[in-house]
């Protein structure tokens, strides 16, 4: 065996890419075992770390390659990119993982090519092997939906007081998710208004939802979009988004409720529970609806929705809805931040 400066330097970067290989998948095991608790999930997880390990090891002997290791002498650890310690949400935290062990195994793939082709393969396949698997824990983390508790459908028409006011009473009430519901606007002036509402959300970190227009979610970069039964299929709109925007669906009755959870929806609205003036051809379901509604739904996030005032929310709360969708109740009112705070107040009252 002989060690030139090639040589070793080469046994530097194997070295650096196995490292990063393996922080990459156990970072993923991790959320696998830990976060989503599957078992299956990590096992695969765990047996991909395994092989890469075993294909790495009959390649280069684990002792010439430890011993060629420079991290003082090592450029990379003094490059930061602005990104690298940003993560909004654990499923990025997860496509972080998934690309900086594919990159490694690519580095190694490229490597290998030098002198034996087959075992290149082996790591090609094992790169699949991780796009799969990586694709599945960020599936099971969903984009980072949570369950909200009250969010505010904001519609500049049902506002009595300015509507920048009525979002800012609003956050101040408590209100952890807005949605920009303004069906009859342009979409230019709807993409404007929706960026204005989250330089106003952004310091708190609620998160904004844009009602029916995909195209604008995705251009103005909001959190999300919340689909009715007559707009686009989810499967569609996740042609177009992936899994970057949270898409939330309207239901009406447990059987589209179903339907929306199979289809992937991140969250759904439950409706509409009481009678609106905000969709006046739409008959109240009463409550029977959340009661009928959630137990088909597996404990997916969802939003009771329509008609809620703070009166009617501890009757909610009692029959089981985790959250509810507000607007002409916090938009019409002197003290948008005074219903807010009530509705929020009503919803601890019942369920400590
Ligand atoms: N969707 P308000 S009910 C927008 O059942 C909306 O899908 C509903 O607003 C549904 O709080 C509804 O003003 C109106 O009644 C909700």
């Amino acid at each position: 065996m002989f060690y030139n400066g090639r040589l070793m330097s080469l046994n530097r970067l194997i070295d650096a890419a196995l490292n990063r290989g393996g922080e990459g998948l156990r970072t993923l095991e991790d959320i696998a075992r830990f976060i989503l608790d599957d078992i299956e999930l990590s096992g695969s997880l765990k047996g991909l770390r395994h092989d890469l390990r075993v294909v790495a090891a009959a390649l280069w002997p684990a002792g010439n390659v430890v011993w060629s290791r420079n991290t003082e002498g090592d450029v990379g650890t003094q490059i930061d990119t602005p990104t690298e310690h940003l993560r909004s949400s654990l499923a990025s935290v997860a496509a972080a993982a998934t690309r900086r062990a594919a990159e490694a195994i690519r580095s190694l793939e490229e490597v290998a090519k030098l002198n034996n082709f087959a075992a290149a393969s082996d790591l090609e396949r094992l790169r699949y092997r991780l796009y799969d698997l990586g694709a599945s824990v960020e599936r099971r983390l969903g984009t980072g939906s949570s369950q909200w508790r009250l969010c505010l459908l904001l519609t500049e028409a049902a506002c009595q007081l300015p509507w920048r006011q009525v979002l800012e009473a609003g956050l101040a009430g408590g209100v952890d998710c807005v949605q920009v519901r303004e069906k009859h606007m342009d979409a230019r002036s709807m993409l404007d208004r929706v960026g204005e509402v989250m330089d106003i959300c952004r310091a708190t970190g609620v998160p904004v939802i844009v009602n029916d227009r995909l195209d604008v979610a995705l251009a103005a970069g909001a959190a999300g979009v919340h689909l009715g039964q007559t707009d686009l299929p989810i499967g569609e709109a996740r042609k177009q988004c992936g899994r970057r925007l949270i898409v939330g669906l309207s239901t009406h009755g447990p059987a589209e409720a179903v339907a929306a959870a199979k289809a992937g929806a991140d969250y759904i609205g439950i409706g509409p529970i009481y009678s609106t003036s905000t969709k006046p051809n739409l008959t109240a379901a009463g409550i029977g609806r959340v009661a009928e509604t959630l137990p088909v739904i597996g404990g997916l996030p969802h939003l009771a929705i329509g008609g809620i005032t703070p009166e009617l929310v501890g009757d909610l709360r009692a029959a089981g809805a985790q959250g509810i969708a507000v607007g002409s109740a916090i938009c019409g009112s002197p003290d948008p931040e005074g219903v807010a705070t009530a509705c929020l107040r009503s919803q601890s009252a019942v369920h400590p």
